[in-house]
């Protein structure tokens, strides 16, 4: 069994050609759930809605979020309320969040819940929110500390980050058996998202790290070429004094990650990587088509093979 950490729209292109090369059964994609918010009274939970849909074949292609061929008339009817409509929630959108914000309200956990929507939308792959505690990511800025979507979604990345971090993580525990599913694991594929508002959060979430350290745990870098392919992961990562690079990227995942996918366009980066005594690879980590992600998937496997 092959185990996943995810952030959003990267993590869920790359899972789309993953589960075409490996069974889905025997994959589990851990989502990072610190970017969750409440809107309009609903639970949102923009990683673990954007990994669902891509993997049931009904994201909205050209954002990566959101649902395919969606309509608007809820939210305009809430413009007309008074509402700002700055998070662009769509009507069928709107039925998955209700659905969990239902479910919830009943006492049923996340991790819970997940599952079922996952099912119900023929998803394979065992996704898991990686708890079913309350996490924030607040976003320290010039302007004040904000809310990661405020700052990232209806601010449009414009404030200037001083810091972050993460309300509610020092008493996040993992979902029941996801750590004992962790350690039981072939390997780890550090997914192409954020390092710092996607990956950091699962990793501080309690015993994950210590597990990921005894296991074989590859990465692929979501910085090609100085910038990321999507989001503001080089903001954030200048406010924590890390090199916007692939390079960056290895040295922030040094003590436990084997091996680094890198872009052909970083080849450069190759040995200064491989110092890091982490072995890096180098190929096409652009994904635009199903044949790119393909490729990537079946790369990743063979290279994390290759650790084992
Ligand atoms: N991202 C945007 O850039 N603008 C939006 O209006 C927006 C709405 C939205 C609604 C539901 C959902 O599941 C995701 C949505 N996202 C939107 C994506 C989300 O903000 C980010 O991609 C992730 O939180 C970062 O991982």
């Amino acid at each position: 069994m092959i185990v996943a950490l995810a952030g959003g729209v990267g993590a869920a292109r790359f899972l789309e050609g993953l589960i075409h090369v490996i069974d889905p059964k025997d994959l589990t994609v851990i989502v990072n759930t610190a970017d969750d918010l409440y809107l309009y009274g609903l639970y949102i939970s923009p990683d673990l809605d954007t990994i669902m849909y891509n993997l049931a074949g009904i994201a909205n292609k050209s954002t990566g979020w959101g649902i395919q061929d969606d309509t608007f008339h809820c939210l305009e009817m809430l413009e007309r309320y008074g509402n700002e409509p700055w998070f662009k929630l769509g009507d069928k959108d709107f039925a998955t969040h209700i659905l969990r914000t239902h479910l919830l309200r009943r006492g049923i956990p996340l991790s819970e819940v997940t599952r079922l929507l996952c099912s119900l939308l023929g998803v394979e792959v065992n996704v898991v929110p990686m708890t079913n505690n309350k996490v924030s990511t607040r976003v320290v800025t010039e302007q004040g500390i904000l809310d990661f979507q405020d700052y990232f979604v209806r601010q449009q990345e414009t404030a200037v980050v001083r810091d972050v971090y993460f309300e509610g993580i020092e008493n996040a525990v993992p979902p029941e058996g996801l750590l004992e599913l962790l350690k039981s694991a072939n390997g780890v594929i550090i997914c192409p998202s954020n390092p710092i508002v996607s990956i950091q959060p699962i990793l501080k979430v309690s015993g994950i790290l210590p597990i990921l350290k005894e296991l074989p745990v590859i990465g692929i870098s979501p910085i090609v070429g100085g910038s990321p392919i999507k989001g503001p992961a080089d903001k954030l990562m200048r406010a924590f004094k890390i090199e916007v690079s692939a390079y960056g990227v290895a040295r922030y995942y040094a003590t436990f990650l084997n091996t680094l996918i890198i872009d052909t366009v970083d080849a450069n980066l190759q040995s200064q990587i491989e110092e890091l005594e982490i072995h890096a690879v180098v190929t096409n980590t652009l994904m635009r088509t199903l044949e790119d992600k393909i490729a990537l998937a079946k790369i990743t496997l063979r290279e994390l093979d290759k650790i084992l």
